[in-house]
């Protein structure tokens, strides 16, 4: 017999935190329910979706009874009907959608924007790790119009007024700020509630893991190469060498290095002419991880200066990404101060 708690839930979290504002209108409130709401969807589809893959290779139909489609799509699908209807929002950006989403004619639109990444690292699913949803929510700018405009979308991270991540993984989490601290509520698939397991997540001030793919190492600038070569190098009087941990989905590697500490990267790169600043976005994946982490007591940089500081100019621009424990932060900049000039 259970002991009758119920444990506090994303509900509950939201409305007391609303209390806080007396001038919050229950809008972001709102939002934030339309998220879990959309999350519990995707976190059926993505824990079935080895299932529905070996059902798929007998020749039957999926468990659904419809044909298998790419689960980010699907994501997509789901996280924007939960979006274009609500009444939030003005205007959205999807990784999976090249240019600004507006809301349909027919409903009614809101004085808050979303830039979202419905399922990111969705190339791990065959190998069943874990993946995840992110979001990042600002207020709409633009005036004299119902509708939103694309600077609505291009604010820098600095006027973000929430962001979080959904990490399907053993456990399917739902990890947001509103600007109050970070906080982490699991979801219980027996009652359909994300109840709250992680209240005010602080990353420590320095940790001793550091994340990239080492793969891209002749790619990187000098200054990082020397970073990484220091982390490495044996010295236990400075608790060297750190631990060495990528995931290669960046929920799951951000979403360790909040609670454990460390560094997670994704430097620059020469690989790719066209890709310059490496490979994570800036509006739907950089900003919005670099909110929770400096909500949480950490600093997310370019490397050179803080990633929320950027002006964005483009909808799917990508940025450096280094982020985490604050001390760590800081000694990546000296190296690339040091080296990179
Ligand atoms: P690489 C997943 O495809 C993703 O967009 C992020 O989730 C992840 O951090 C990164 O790419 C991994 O990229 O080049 O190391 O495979």
């Amino acid at each position: 017999m259970s002991s009758g708690k119920i444990g506090i839930t994303l509900t509950r979290h939201l409305f007391e935190e609303q209390r806080l504002h007396p001038a919050a209108t229950g809008e972001l409130t709102g939002i934030l329910n339309q998220i879990a709401l959309a999350a519990k969807v995707v976190s059926r589809e993505v824990n079935k979706a080895g299932l529905a893959e070996i059902l798929g290779l007998t020749g039957e139909e999926n468990v659904q009874g419809e044909q298998v489609r790419k689960l980010d799509v699907f994501a997509n699908d789901v996280f924007m009907a939960a979006f274009d209807h609500c009444g939030h929002f003005c205007i959205m950006a999807s990784e999976e959608v090249e240019g600004p989403i507006l809301i349909p004619e027919q409903f009614a639109k809101g004085h808050y924007c979303i830039a979202f990444d419905p399922l990111d690292g969705s190339s791990n699913i065959d190998v069943n790790v874990s993946i995840g949803t992110i979001f990042a929510i600002h207020k709409k700018i633009t005036v004299n119009s119902w509708d939103g405009t694309t600077a609505d979308l291009l604010q820098s991270g600095d006027s973000l007024v929430a962001a979080g991540y959904v990490i399907y993984g053993s456990s399917t989490m739902l990890v947001m700020s509103t600007g109050n601290g970070v906080h982490g509520f699991t979801l219980d698939p027996s009652v359909g509630e994300f109840l709250e397991s992680h209240p005010d997540i602080r990353i420590p001030p320095r940790g001793k893991t550091y994340s990239v793919n080492e793969g891209n190492y002749p790619y990187w600038s000098e200054g990082v190469r020397k970073y990484v070569n220091h982390v490495k190098q044996a010295d236990p009087a400075t608790g060297r060498p750190y631990s060495a941990r990528y995931i290669g989905s960046m929920v799951a590697d951000v979403h360790r290095t909040l609670l454990k500490g460390g560094l997670f990267m994704y430097p620059a790169d020469s690989k790719d002419p066209d890709k310059p600043n490496g490979k994570l976005r800036l509006l739907y994946e950089c900003n919005p991880m670099a909110y929770l982490v400096e909500h949480a007591g950490g600093a997310a940089s370019t490397g050179r200066g803080r990633i929320m500081a950027i002006a964005p100019t483009e909808l799917h621009q990508r940025a450096p990404f280094f982020a985490g424990s604050p001390e760590n932060v800081r000694e990546l900049e000296e190296f690339v101060a040091r080296y990179d000039g």
